[in-house]
């Protein structure tokens, strides 16, 4: 446990929340990077983050593996071989703890620590950290690393606390796994994790009933073991270039956008070129065929009809398939999904699908789920339901900025932040993948290296010329979510109730979060801060609050 210690000055440099991709990698760029004295906090008592919590079966991240992972080591990105073209948790989780191993990580990491609150002192220009073991710390730079959708969101469903079986959230799996065998399993939720979860828990479990409230719209992955001389031959050679490519791209993965229209084509050459792509899998489904499937109705709605043929042409009983189609959003406009025979699950004799819409849950029951055509028994229930992201695990924290003020009142109407990075009033509190940056739109370590990179050029701009304390002006955060929302506004992203926009929430702010324009052109304008010395943030040199604290 850390006391505070300080005589006026902070007990350490930097204070880093979480040990997940973000944290491990602000750690090595504060310490190894710039000599800096680091504390990092994390609730588990493992590295890992996102990867340490959900490890539900069949999790695994659908970027394809070469390019989920680190780039500030060449020696690292050739030494490491993933087994699976998708890579799977448990190795996600072996790759983090080899870079903590590795990097000697771990002994600046407080594990099974959570962050309670951090009150801003102004007098003393530094922030004072309290965690659940009772630490209080104080730091200069405080820098959230908590991830986007770490906490779990359970539906406030009557009578949860009677169930005799067990449940479980996607997000806080046992480590201990869960056994389906001989299992009568209710699955509630048809997002990216229930989606990868179905198909596996199937396999073991005497029955599954799946409780869907919306249909989606999922794209086969393909998954399979990794090309083996694609990574020898073409990527470990030129992984500086490809991952240079990915910096500047779109969703932060090499991809070629198509630039024509749906409509430059016949009928039969869209066709074709849509099984092609599905035969192939992946989202390069949804950017590879057409530039206008993502930004058009009429060409997302060919795109759309070509998926709930698919789904009618896979799934054997016609009403299951008529369920299972999407019909209230566009393809796209909620977060896009890619699956490994998700749709052909619903062939097993020991599936079953229940639609929300036409037969919404009534309550939990001691002995299962009762819906409005009546009651269902369980041995388990998995809440695959997804997460109060982007906004909800700060506001676990009680966050405290100048004058006192609670980051929960400062964000009550939605987050606001400049570039994602910084929100005015909580001066030297930085987000790594806050609200208004594109992370959770893009390959997660491309934004989250960015970020870190940036966060840190910042705080050694401030070490070496003397500026105590940085915080956005409201004028510049104000333009900025207005730029958010303007972007959001001429997408597709506002036709679906997504987490995105908090809909998944009840009660949320209806604020479309993240920035949609682009890793490579939120970078760029990044980039174009730091050269011109940083409009839009104001900076102090400490001489105040240097006389307060001597004082
Ligand atoms: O959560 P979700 P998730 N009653 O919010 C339903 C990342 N991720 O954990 O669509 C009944 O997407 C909800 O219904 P609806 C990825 O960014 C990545 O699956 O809101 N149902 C939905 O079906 C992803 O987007 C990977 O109407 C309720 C589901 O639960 C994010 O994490 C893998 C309900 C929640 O879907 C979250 O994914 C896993 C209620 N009260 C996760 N409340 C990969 O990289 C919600 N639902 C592959």
């Amino acid at each position: 446990m850390v006391t505070e210690t300080h005589q006026g000055g902070p007990d350490l440099d930097a204070i880093v929340i979480g040990a997940g991709f973000s944290g491990l990698g602000m750690l090595r760029r504060l310490r190894d990077e710039m000599g800096l004295s680091v504390r990092v906090f994390e609730k588990g008592d493992g590295v890992g983050g996102t990867w340490y919590w959900n490890r539900y079966p069949g999790a695994r991240c659908d970027s394809e593996s070469y390019l989920y992972c680190f780039s500030f080591s060449d020696e690292l990105l050739q030494d490491w071989s993933w087994s699976g073209k998708y890579p799977e948790q448990p190795e996600i989780l072996s790759y983090l703890e080899h870079v903590a191993e590795r990097f000697d990580l771990e002994r600046n990491i407080q594990f099974s620590t959570a962050v309670t609150a951090a009150h801003f002192d102004e007098a003393h220009g530094f922030w004072r950290v309290k965690t659940d073991r009772g630490d209080t710390v104080t730091c200069r730079y405080l820098i959230s690393g908590i991830g986007c959708i770490s906490t779990g969101n359970v539906p406030d469903i009557p009578g949860l606390d009677t169930f005799q079986g067990a449940w479980h959230h996607t997000g806080a799996w046992p480590h201990d796994g869960v056994a389906f065998e001989g299992k009568r399993v209710a699955v509630i939720g048809t997002g990216s994790s229930g989606v990868q979860a179905i198909p596996v828990i199937a396999q073991t479990a005497e029955h599954v009933t799946v409780y869907q409230r919306t249909a989606q719209f999922t794209i086969p992955a393909r998954h399979g073991t990794v090309d083996r001389r694609l990574i020898e031959e073409e990527v470990k050679p030129n992984y500086a270039s490809i991952l240079e490519a990915a910096r500047h791209s779109a969703g932060g993965v090499p991809a070629e956008f198509s630039a024509r229209s749906a409509f430059d084509v016949s009928d039969e050459e869209r066709h074709e070129i849509y099984e092609r792509l599905w035969a192939n899998g992946g989202h390069k489904f949804l950017f590879s065929a057409f530039g206008d499937i993502t930004t058009d109705l009429d060409a997302n709605a060919t795109a759309s009809d070509f998926i709930r043929d698919k789904i009618r042409e896979t799934v054997d009983d016609p009403e299951t398939a008529r369920k299972l189609l999407p019909t209230d959003h566009p393809l796209a406009s909620k977060r896009p999904l890619i699956d490994t025979d998700y749709f052909d699950t619903y062939n097993r004799d020991n599936v079953e699908l229940i639609t929300l819409k036409e037969d919404p849950i009534e309550a939990i029951t001691e002995t299962g789920v009762r819906t409005e055509s009546g009651e269902r028994d369980f041995d388990i229930i998995v809440f695959a339901t997804g997460f109060d992201a982007m906004t909800g695990s700060f506001f676990k924290m009680d966050i405290r900025g100048r004058n006192g003020a609670a980051l929960t009142d400062a964000w009550s109407a939605g987050p606001r932040t400049y570039l994602g990075v910084q929100s005015a009033g909580f001066p030297n509190f930085f987000m790594i993948t806050g609200p208004g940056s594109p992370s959770v739109l893009s390959n997660m370590p491309v934004s989250i290296e960015q970020h870190i990179e940036w966060i840190g050029d910042l705080i050694e701009t401030m070490c070496t010329q003397d500026r105590y304390v940085v915080e956005p002006s409201l004028v510049a955060q104000d333009d900025w979510v207005a730029h958010v929302n303007d972007v959001a506004s001429q997408t597709l992203y506002m036709h679906g109730n997504s987490w995105y926009l908090g809909a998944n929430i009840p009660g949320k702010p209806r604020v479309f979060m993240p920035y949609v324009g682009g890793v490579g052109v939120y970078r760029e304008h990044c980039e174009g801060v730091a050269a011109a010395d940083y409009p839009g943030f104001t900076f102090d040199d400490g001489a105040a609050i240097t006389q307060t604290a001597a004082g």
